[in-house]
């Protein structure tokens, strides 16, 4: 249709745009108004916030699908090899100021907008998160995405349409609430629903053996996979890359008219309402025999779906490959699985080779091993899958059946050609059936066994790896195991939530290039000392931030009992005393599982430690306790810029990278942090004297636990107080003894004080009265604190999706001309 006419009055001045993807103020507002009037999702009598920023938005997604359809072309004709990240989570967070900032158009929509009296930045704050993740890992998963496609790499992510994302978190007198986040509460601008892509998924049923003796999954329920495609942008480059989200739906057929006329309203759409459930939540708990087996559906439906897809696009691109051209595939097409959460890739592919395209066992492994990559993203023992051998064979009785020859032909191997491995065979099986009551399948186990490359997330973690979890495998295979090292993206953990700091930072460098090559920050380093620089940097109030899940291994229980120990101590002080203390504000921030019980006390004992503080005259002025509420990617953007230390203070050798460690340090804040995960990178990149370390190692812990079950552990006097002053009552009458009681005793997991809060507790505390005194000196602090900065570049996740595609995938870039 012609682009014309406005939706109100004040759109009434602004001229019609010829081209939907307008660079030009005037022509955007024309094309904002073209939405408002031709995209109506409102009443025409009004142009409300809500109103403007769909339309603005629409306007937006006109250019990303102009880009996104010339990037399928271009790949469709030049057949590039293409990588396929398959992700239970995405946490895309909002889209629009980074859309609009990957295309290099925020000033003229900034300007666009105000031609309809709005703010581009409070446009943006009308849009909900798009929360299809629980944390670091589904963040990961779209910084990855913004990576692939600002690297013009052949990549794709497919996911979850979730239709509830991560549970909004509520703080009442009883402490966290959830509730269901409704992203799609009115829709997503950015999606494009796919009517022409849908693949079929089948649920239990049985086997049936062709008269060609080959194998046939059949019977069972059927639902369909519908696709959802949400356009990625890369940072200035024509590329937009697909993630493409699936969503459950049964078909007309499975419409039972005949029981529906017959007033059985409810059995009559009985598959329906069981496709809906399939994508009705993330990560639904799995405390529960239904909530598993709903979980396991929900990996099964992404990876089927997902490849189907991948098998349609192999074909497509060339007709001749229909028949006879499966050893390209490997050629062709990279899997990574981010986690085990989509290990059912691996037997999915095998049954989709052999039962339906045709091919051996042989070949078809072989393209497995050359297609699939696993990374691995923790060693807790308690998030490393496994699956019940029986509800898997209900579910899924080929795969089941696929997954035991994958286990039995493993065996086989090991004991033919790995004779010294034949007593470690058991544990390094796929099939676990030490427990006769209950033989569960090890995902992971059944990724390492399959992938051609494992990985870990940080130096660390990948050493672990190497050296505990997967020690055998390395016998077995020594140059399976690599690792890569997390990333973030700058443009959406810089250039675009600290637009303040951005334009510093190109000041200094006399460019801006930092934003796609972010190794550039070490030109920083060269005016650390530079009092103007110094000047333009400056810093107001110690803001001491922790914010990410809340679990027992990541010690938010430390921070507080370490805020307790610093009001006690401020309690006892004189008025002369106190003036020379550094005032803090300590916030913490983030969900606690809903059944994770512990996790909610310690959400509940922040409150109320904050309650008490902030409302005693004598203190709130030298210290503060802040909770913030529901965590989320957006509330992020906002307080990573704002704060001067960050805690980064799990357990040596429990977190396997972390990223927001990575999104601080970019941001000029400060780590205090054990060494974990990917501290110990960014610690080597910014310099020892800009990190302040406390804590016991990674190869001392397991030591440590022994020595306390040995009663060798004594406590700290300071921790000791700190305890006491909880259970006395101080910050109300919770029962927090639960909470404190598994830091008492000797050995267990959960009891025993399993994550050494007690033994880091003294050199916390040492560390943090170094943190007020390096404060006192700020010349000393704001070079700190440009130094994190400039020491960053390695965190890019643009470095660490060139290293997958370099070394693990085998992908080129592949810019639209
Ligand atoms: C990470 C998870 C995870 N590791 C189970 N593992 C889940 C496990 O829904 N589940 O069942 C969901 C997520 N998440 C995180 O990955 C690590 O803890 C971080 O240290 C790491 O930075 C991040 C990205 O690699």
């Amino acid at each position: 249709p012609e682009r014309s006419g406005a939706a109100c009055s004040a759109a009434e001045k602004v001229k019609p745009a010829a081209s939907p993807a307008a660079e030009e103020p005037a022509a955007i507002a024309g094309n904002i108004s073209y939405h408002a009037q031709y995209s109506p999702h409102f009443s025409p009598l009004a142009f409300g916030p809500e109103q403007a920023f769909y339309s603005t938005a629409e306007s937006v997604r006109d250019h990303l699908v102009q880009r996104w359809n010339e990037t399928y072309v271009h790949f469709h004709k030049t057949d590039p090899k293409q990588t396929y990240y398959l992700s239970m989570e995405y946490l895309q967070g909002r889209a629009l100021t980074n859309a609009v900032g990957n295309l290099g158009i925020t000033g003229a929509y900034a300007e666009a907008v105000k031609k309809f009296g709005y703010e581009l930045e409070a446009l943006a704050g009308q849009e909900k998160d798009a929360a299809l993740g629980n944390g670091g890992l589904g963040r990961l998963a779209s910084c990855f995405l913004d990576s692939m496609a600002t690297l013009n790499l052949p990549a794709w992510g497919y996911g979850l349409r979730y239709r509830y994302g991560l549970f909004k978190q509520r703080i009442t007198k009883d402490g966290q609430e959830e509730i269901a986040e409704d992203w799609l509460e009115k829709f997503s601008p950015w999606e494009i629903v796919r009517h022409d892509i849908v693949y079929p998924i089948r649920f239990f049923g049985h086997i049936e053996i062709l008269p060609s003796g080959s194998r046939k999954w059949a019977g069972g329920e059927v639902l369909n996979a519908l696709a959802y495609d949400v356009p990625i942008p890369g940072y200035k480059t024509k590329n937009a890359i697909s993630l493409r989200l699936w969503e459950a739906k049964a078909s007309a057929e499975d419409f039972n008219l005949f029981q529906f006329n017959d007033g059985q309203y409810e059995s009559a759409a009985q598959l329906h309402a069981r496709a809906q459930q399939i994508c009705a939540v993330l990560y639904p708990g799995d405390a529960t025999e239904e909530g598993k087996l709903l979980r396991l559906k929900q990996q099964y439906f992404l990876c089927s779906a997902s490849l189907q897809d991948i098998i349609f696009r192999f074909k497509e691109r060339k007709t001749d490959r229909v028949s006879g051209k499966w050893s390209e595939f490997p050629a062709k097409v990279a899997v990574q699985l981010n986690d085990t959460h989509p290990t059912l890739a691996i037997p999915e592919l095998m049954r989709l080779l052999m039962d339906e395209e045709g091919l051996g066992w042989d070949e078809a492994w072989d393209i497995i091993n050359r297609t699939i990559a696993y990374t691995n993203h923790t060693v807790l023992p308690e998030a490393l899958e496994k699956w019940s051998q029986a509800e898997m064979r209900k579910l899924l009785p080929r795969h089941m059946e696929i997954i035991e020859e994958i286990d039995k032909r493993f065996k086989e191997m090991v004991i033919s050609t790995k004779r010294e491995m034949e007593g470690k065979i058991e544990s390094l099986r796929i099939l676990d059936n030490s427990n006769p009551q209950k033989p569960v399948v090890r995902m992971a186990n059944l990724c390492v066994v399959s992938a051609h490359t494992v990985n870990g997330v940080a130096e660390l973690h990948s050493n672990i790896l190497k050296e505990e979890l997967f020690a055998d495998y390395v016998s077995i295979w020594p140059n399976k195991f690599q690792n890569k090292t997390n990333g973030i993206t700058p443009r959406r953990w810089l250039r675009f939530c600290n637009p303040e700091l951005s334009e510093i930072v190109t000041k200094w460098l006399k460019t801006d290039q930092w934003t796609s090559n972010l190794d550039l920050l070490t030109g920083l380093r060269k005016f650390a000392d530079d009092e103007k620089l110094h000047a333009e940097w400056a810093s107001a109030n110690l803001f001491d931030i922790q914010i990410k899940r809340i679990h027992e291994y990541k010690r938010q229980l430390l921070n507080i009992l370490g805020a307790v120990y610093r009001y006690k101590k401020l309690k006892e002080m004189s008025a002369e005393e106190k003036q020379k203390v550094t005032p803090r504000t300590i916030m913490v921030g983030g969900k606690a599982f809903a059944t994770y019980t512990n996790a909610k006390r310690i959400v509940k004992l922040v409150n109320d430690v904050g309650a008490v503080v902030n409302n005693d005259p004598d203190i709130s002025k030298y210290l503060k306790v802040v909770f913030i509420p529901n965590y989320n990617v957006s509330v992020a953007e906002v307080l990573i810029p704002g704060s001067e230390l960050s805690q980064h203070i799990s357990t040596a050798g429990m977190e396997a990278s972390g990223t927001s460690n990575m999104k601080f340090s970019l941001n000029g804040c400060v780590i205090i942090g054990t060494l974990d995960g990917a501290n110990v990178e960014i610690r080597e990149e910014v310099g020892e004297e800009n990190f302040f370390l406390f804590g016991a190692k990674a190869d001392q812990v397991a030591g440590l636990r022994k020595d306390r079950e040995n009663g060798l552990f004594k406590p700290d006097p300071r921790f000791e107080e700190a305890k006491q002053l909880i259970r006395s009552g101080a910050f109300g009458s919770y029962d927090y003894a639960p909470l404190l009681d598994s830091l008492e005793g000797n050995s267990g997991f959960g009891r025993g004080d399993y994550f050494l809060v007690g033994y880091d507790f003294p050199s916390y505390i040492d560390a943090q009265t170094r943190v007020d005194e390096a404060y006192k000196d700020k010349k000393r602090w704001i070079k700190m604190s440009i130094l994190n900065t400039a020491g960053s570049g390695k965190f890019s996740s643009d470095r660490t999706i060139a290293q997958y595609a370099k070394e693990i995938w085998g992908i080129t870039a592949s810019p639209v001309p």
